[in-house]
């Protein structure tokens, strides 16, 4: 490829039900090479596979609660790639109770967990990621929904997304002037590895299709191209926001 293609790196591949895998496959065929990073040596094997399906990417193994990982990491982006022009934070995480207990039993340590791995992660990532974004970028990260209405057991998570959505527009406002815009994608909901074991999700998914205007669940794929979107020339004039990729659900008043 030329000189002048775009570089990206990517958070949060488990598998190829993740989210990030179809924004990195979007990004792909919109010509980014790309870094594709895992939490861990449990998932490098099925992470490595599907990074090998797509050309010129590479794999890196990162802890995002982990200070000296994210150093390491970017480090090593600096010493391969030079620099940067986009960044995916799609990584999410609330102990497993958390989401089964009623929210007023939220325990310090399942509020602390949730908020450290979902939400300072993208501070700490974007700090990495700014130095070697010297010619401007983009930042975005996914959010849901219960962040803003009570979505039954979703619980310290919704808590979190809250937080996040907050921490996209402060980020912006650092960063503007440097010329990197953040932003949330506000996902519909998927059936991924994050979703599964959730109780009643087949019947989210089903209240999706009867209530969302365009009668239907969102595709992974939609979540793609919405970030593929962002992070391009074509979204130089969006910053600080929570774009729904969601069928239209959000609008709805009943
Ligand atoms: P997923 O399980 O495929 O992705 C979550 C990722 O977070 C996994 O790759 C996991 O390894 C990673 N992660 C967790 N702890 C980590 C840590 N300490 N360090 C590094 N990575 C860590 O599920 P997904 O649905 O693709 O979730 C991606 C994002 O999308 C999450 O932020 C989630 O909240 C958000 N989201 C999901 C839906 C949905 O319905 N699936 C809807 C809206 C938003
Ligand atoms: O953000 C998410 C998933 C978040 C998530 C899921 C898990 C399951 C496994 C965070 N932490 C964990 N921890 C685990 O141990 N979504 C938007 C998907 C989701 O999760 C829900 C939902 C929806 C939608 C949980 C309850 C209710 C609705």
């Amino acid at each position: 490829m030329t000189e002048t293609q775009k570089t990206a790196v990517i958070f949060g591949l488990a598998n190829k039900r993740s989210i990030a895998w179809a924004i990195a496959q979007k990004l792909a065929q919109a010509g980014w090479r790309l870094a594709i990073t895992y939490q861990n040596e449990r998932l490098a094997l099925e992470a490595k596979d599907l990074i090998g399906e797509l050309p010129g990417a590479t794999g890196f193994m990162c802890d995002v609660t982990k200070d000296d990982e994210i150093a390491r990491l970017f480090d090593e982006l600096k010493a391969s790639h030079g620099t940067l022009d986009g960044l995916v934070h799609s990584v999410g995480f609330a102990p497993p109770e958390e989401l089964k207990n009623p929210f007023l039993n939220t325990t310090r340590e399942g509020f602390r967990i949730a908020h450290d791995i979902s939400v300072y992660s993208l501070i700490a990532v974007a700090r990495g990621a700014a130095p070697l974004m010297a010619s401007g970028g983009g930042i975005v990260t996914l959010t849901y929904y219960g962040s803003e209405k009570v979505v039954p057991n979703y619980n310290v998570m919704g808590v979190a997304k809250a937080a996040l959505e907050a921490t996209v527009r402060y980020l912006a406002y650092d960063l503007g002037p440097r010329a990197i815009r953040v932003n949330a994608i506000s996902a519909g909901p998927i059936k991924t590895l994050a979703a599964r074991g959730i109780a009643n999700f087949g019947d989210m998914l089903r209240t999706q299709i009867e209530r969302a205007p365009l009668k239907r669940n969102v595709d992974p794929g939609e979540v793609g191209s919405t970030a593929a979107f962002l992070l391009s020339d074509a979204g130089s004039g969006i910053t600080g926001e929570t774009i729904y990729v969601d069928c239209g659900y959000n609008i709805m008043g009943f």
